[in-house]
């Protein structure tokens, strides 16, 4: 029997169109084998909506606690690269910023499945600003108050930099009271509650129906 309390997204009332996307991804490496699940899930759901391959760009940092800094740091440099078509108005100074968004770069969760596709297409990438990114990261409690703090940080921390960037930021961060239960909301729970449910599904069309409504808000 399959734990009630885990809930997906229903679908959103109109079928967003993701093709002309450019999606973020930045995830922590902590809890390595619900990361890639919850990757995953993100991704495929990216491209279902039709978010295309070679405009998601993935990046890894630790921890969850470096969300917040890393989220903020992509959104800054997508911005830049869009600028990219004045470079007389790129400082120096940016150049740090715009190696972190280097389509070229493969990261360690794409090697095995997500290599990105630049070689391979014909108009290749997108450099206007990210639509979207999307925060992965997995908190299990400890026996120490740490959990605590850092969730309380990173919950925060992204709130903060969507409201003051205008970039919707996806909170794919899973709070886990214990394994079992991260297990079960990245869709490979054992045992004799089921798989569960991938978080990451919902968070793939979160990110395109936030991207949407933004862009016919503005
Ligand atoms: C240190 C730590 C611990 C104990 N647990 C987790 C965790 O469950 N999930 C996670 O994403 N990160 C954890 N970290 C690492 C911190 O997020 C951070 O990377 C370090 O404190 C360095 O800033």
């Amino acid at each position: 029997m399959s734990d009630p309390t885990i809930k997906g997204l229903p679908p959103p009332p109109t079928k967003y169109d993701g093709s002309d996307f450019r999606i973020a991804i930045v995830h922590a490496r902590w809890n390595d084998s619900i990361i890639k699940a919850l990757l995953e899930g993100t991704i495929n759901k990216l491209k279902e909506q039709g978010v295309k391959q070679e405009n998601i760009v993935v990046k890894s940092v630790p921890g969850s606690y470096e969300l917040p800094f890393a989220t903020k740091q992509l959104i800054e440099a997508g911005k830049i690269q869009s600028a990219n078509a004045a470079p007389s108005m790129i400082a120096s100074s940016t150049t740090n910023l715009l190696s972190l968004i280097d389509n070229t770069t493969t990261t360690s969760s794409q090697s095995q499945s997500e290599k990105p596709a630049t070689a391979t297409t014909t108009n290749g990438p997108s450099t206007k600003p990210f639509d979207a990114i999307i925060s992965i990261g997995c908190l299990i409690k400890g026996s120490t108050m740490h959990f605590e703090y850092i969730c309380d940080a990173v919950t925060h921390g992204l709130m903060k930099i969507q409201l003051e960037t205008g970039t919707p930021v996806i909170f794919g961060v899973l709070t886990a009271l214990t394994d079992d239960q991260a297990l079960e909301r990245a869709g490979i729970g054992r045992g004799e509650k089921g798989k569960g449910h991938n978080h990451g599904e919902d968070w793939g069309l979160a990110a395109v129906e936030l991207a949407a409504q933004n862009r016919d808000w503005a």
